[in-house]
């Protein structure tokens, strides 16, 4: 492989690439191909440790962990892998010499849209985090040929646009064909005696779809660790098709080659809901099962006997997406590898840990037993065993009582329970945060951690501070290098060197010159790419996350109109003008979260128009919500709107990098938000509203009544006059009032009211502001990815870290 190391070398190389990749000399070249020569460079240039890292880990035959997730939420990969192999610096200034700047180079490349949210997000993070700390881990999953949707505003409202993300192809990737592997749908299962009497298994006249892996490479911090994210595309397979034809059914073998196709063809749309749909569970079993196969075939060839896979091989799975790698890998032990029930188990069990995500009750997946019977018929077998064996257990030791069994079962009220598979079928269930840990002990999973108290344990959530500081916010790194060196870089605890600073007048000071600074760039670009005019000496106070009810949008905006209600009454308010940033996707089914958005450029497009609030108050929705746009946000930012209602955003991540970037928290008690008070205290962040368990109690007890405080609190009714602007809102007014407003936004209004006057009074207190500013980046180095990933590498993977 021709690979470059000096600037010439790069030159040289550049050049010659131009040439074979579009015939081109360098002058003629766009932007995107100039984007795609380098990333190729790039690949060339790390493939050499790529081969070598996994020469490394078979050779030693090193414990690996394999990290199954329907989501990988990558974001751009130029910076981040320029930043680790080390080379943004000569790169850019080659370019230079060509006449191009890298800063017009990192737009061209589309963000790969693999996710939702927090939990995809979660996991990109987690495999930069594996790389940097020399863990032998790889990532799983699908290759979505279209991602999340492209989200447009017209008239105020979310219109879905396909995002054709691989439109141009995807420069990181190579196809392994020779890797393939075919994975088994529908067909007849059923046990008979074999040789010697044993029970085997037959599965028959299935159809097959062939799992084509596409290789990733995942680079660590400047140290030659070269790990994989394997995405697996679906394809039909020509001998399953004319199998078909051979009956002269054309019509089956075309329904055949479709649905295979389809697999990976979306990704879903929806965020922490389930989504009930056959292609989903389709999808589900097709990277479990692919990925699986791949695993064992290396690790025979590696490793030696299936008796000891648990020895060598961790599986994690990231929510109960990929929970079928339990019945999978027993399918395997047994059926392919020839081992009895009880040494599969063992294995199996040994094997996978479990991360839950969500307590929302209809986030919880369950699939109608005829559905997965008649898709994965043997895969049904095993799940059907496994809850023979397991509710045999809960019998003998509660003889008799039925509602025991009820409670934990698998299989139950003809539908599969992912949930209760993940934790029966795992050595290792976490939660998010302490917080969400603890409710799953006490609330959700409860009868399962009264059987396996030992399973259950908490990894806080965290980001990688390599992307979500250094990458996006250069001027603070330059700060913080300056102030405290750059050991940080390498341990992100050590941030707390930096607190001491925040007494310290002239570090403040250039501290609030770098956030000026990037309110400054944000203004800019948004005002040439969206035409959107900001005062960047306003006060930038942003809420960027998924759409949703309970993450309470309407909170925020409710809030606002009631500000804007005060200024039309009283134009001479002395209030510090403040800016509310709004960024986020609604599912498309999601009627609510999409009103929402329209409520929200309402409220923009009246305050817009009034000069009375103009001068001091304004509104913007962003389009488009996605990583890159985050990496312009969160440097910007001086409020972090957090404000779920508590109990129910199991962790959120979003919060961790507006602290990395010396945002204030305004929060409630929720997900890692407590983690974040606890490390910053009151002093630093502002807590409102109702805690965790005063709204378990209230749910306990029927709810509150909201008409209550609707018919008491003028301001309360003065706030919700604006959902009488547009009928449709009516829906949002009924939801707040008629159903008794399920997520406490009204309830919590008045402490949300209070909350933001003390934001404001802070403010208005520069000195204190940037001390606490100071204080929350000096903290965030607890929420570094590393340190989670360092947590699950020691307690539940028993993983260590190997030097290439
Ligand atoms: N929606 C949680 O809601 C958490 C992430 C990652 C979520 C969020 O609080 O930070 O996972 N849950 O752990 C699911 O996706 C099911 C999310 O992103």
């Amino acid at each position: 492989m021709r690979t470059w190391k000096t600037k010439k070398e790069f030159k040289k190389l550049f050049i010659e690439k131009a040439e074979v990749l579009f015939e081109k000399n360098v002058k003629e070249l766009s932007h995107r191909e100039v984007y795609q020569i380098i990333a190729t460079m790039i690949k060339d240039l790390v493939s050499d440790d790529w081969i070598q890292t996994e020469k490394i880990y078979n050779h030693k035959r090193v414990r690996q962990v394999y990290y199954f997730s329907i989501e990988f939420l990558l974001g751009r990969l130029l910076n981040t892998n320029l930043l680790n192999c080390d080379m943004e610096e000569l790169c850019r200034s080659a370019l230079q010499d060509f006449g191009f700047d890298l800063e017009d180079i990192f737009p061209e490349e589309p963000d790969p849209g693999l996710g939702n949210g927090g939990l995809g997000r979660l996991a990109a993070c987690y495999i930069d985090s594996m790389a940097a700390l020399q863990l032998p881990g790889h990532g799983c999953s699908i290759r979505y040929q279209y991602g999340l949707f492209d989200q447009r505003i017209i008239d105020g409202q979310q219109v879905e646009l396909p995002d054709a993300w691989l439109r141009n192809g995807f420069p990181w990737e190579i196809k392994k064909s020779d890797k393939a592997v075919d994975v088994r749908f529908g067909g007849h299962a059923y046990m008979r005696p074999g040789k010697g009497g044993a029970l085997v298994c037959v599965h028959e006249q299935y159809n097959t779809v062939r799992a084509v892996p596409y290789d990733v490479p995942v680079l660590g911090y400047q140290n030659r660790t070269v790990n994989t994210l394997r995405l697996w595309k679906a394809e039909y397979t020509r001998e399953n098709m004319y199998g078909q034809l051979r009956y002269g059914d054309y019509r089956k073998a075309l329904q055949y080659k479709d649905q295979a196709q389809q697999i990976s063809r979306f990704l879903y749309p929806n965020d922490s809901t389930y989504e009930g749909r056959k292609l989903r569970l389709m999808q589900e079993y097709f990277f479990v099962s692919a990925g699986l196969q791949s695993i064992m075939r290396h690790y025979k060839k590696h490793y030696g006997s299936p008796k000891l896979f648990d020895r060598y091989i961790a599986l994690h799975i990231n929510d109960t997406h990929p929970a079928l790698i339990i019945p999978e890998l027993m399918r395997i032990l047994m059926d392919e590898e020839g081992l009895s029930w009880e040494d599969s188990w063992r294995i199996t069990t040994n094997s996978v840990a479990y991360t839950n995500h969500t307590i929302l009750p209809e986030a919880l997946e369950r699939w109608s037993i005829p559905m997965f019977q008649e898709l994965l018929p043997r895969i049904f077998l095993i799940v059907d065993e496994i809850n023979r064996r397991w509710l045999e257990a809960v019998q003998q030791r509660f003889p008799g009582q039925e509602d025991k069994a009820r409670e934990v079962a698998i299989l139950w009220n003809n539908q599969v329970h992912m949930a209760s598979l993940a934790v029966v079928g795992s050595h290792s269930v976490n939660g998010v945060a302490k917080l969400h840990s603890e409710i799953l002990k006490i609330n959700t999973l409860k009868p399962f951690y009264t059987w396996f108290p030992e399973r259950f344990n908490n990894k806080t959530n965290g980001v990688t501070h390599r992307r979500w500081l250094i990458e996006s916010n250069p001027q603070l790194t330059e700060l913080i290098c300056d102030t405290i060196g750059k050991d940080w870089v390498h341990a992100p605890e050590k941030l707390l060197a930096l607190e001491p600073f925040g007494n310290d007048a002239a570090f403040r000071e250039r501290l609030a010159e770098v956030k000026q600074k990037r309110k400054e760039i944000l203004a800019e670009y948004l005002h040439k790419e969206r035409n959107i005019t900001l005062n960047p000496h306003s006060i930038f106070d942003i809420q960027i996350k998924r759409m949703h009810m309970y993450k309470r949008q309407l909170l925020n905006i409710l809030h606002v109109y009631h500000l804007y209600r005060q200024l039309v009454e009283n134009p001479g308010m002395d209030i510090i003008p403040r800016t509310f940033i709004f960024g986020g996707k609604a599912a498309a089914s999601y009627g609510e979260a999409k009103i929402t958005i329209q409520l929200i450029n309402t409220v923009a497009r009246l305050i817009d128009q009034d000069y009375r609030a103009a001068r001091k108050l304004k509104v913007v929705f962003l389009e488009n919500y996605n990583v890159s746009l985050g990496q312009k946000l969160f440097p910007a930012a001086d409020v972090s709107e957090q404000i779920s209602t508590a109990s129910k955003e199991a962790s959120g991540t979003g919060n961790m990098k507006f602290m990395f970037n010396g945002a204030i928290t305004l929060g409630t008690m929720d997900g890692a938000n407590v983690e974040i008070h606890q490390e910053v205290g009151d002093e630093h962040s502002v807590i409102f509203g109702l805690r965790a368990d005063e709204v378990q109690r209230y749910y306990q007890e029927g709810g509150y009544s909201s008409w209550d405080i609707y018919n008491s609190d003028a301001d309360v009714r003065r706030a919700l006059e604006v959902l009488e602007e547009n009928p449709m809102f009516g829906q949002l007014r009924e939801a707040l009032l008629d159903r008794n407003d399920e997520f406490f936004v009204l309830k919590d209004f008045k402490s949300y009211c209070a909350a933001q006057q003390e934001i404001e009074r802070r403010y208005r207190d520069t000195e204190g502001w940037f001390r606490s500013s100071t204080v929350n980046i000096a903290h965030a180095g607890h929420f570094s990815s590393d340190r989670s990933i360092q947590e699950y590498a020691d307690e539940i993977w028993n993983l260590d870290a190997v030097k290439i």
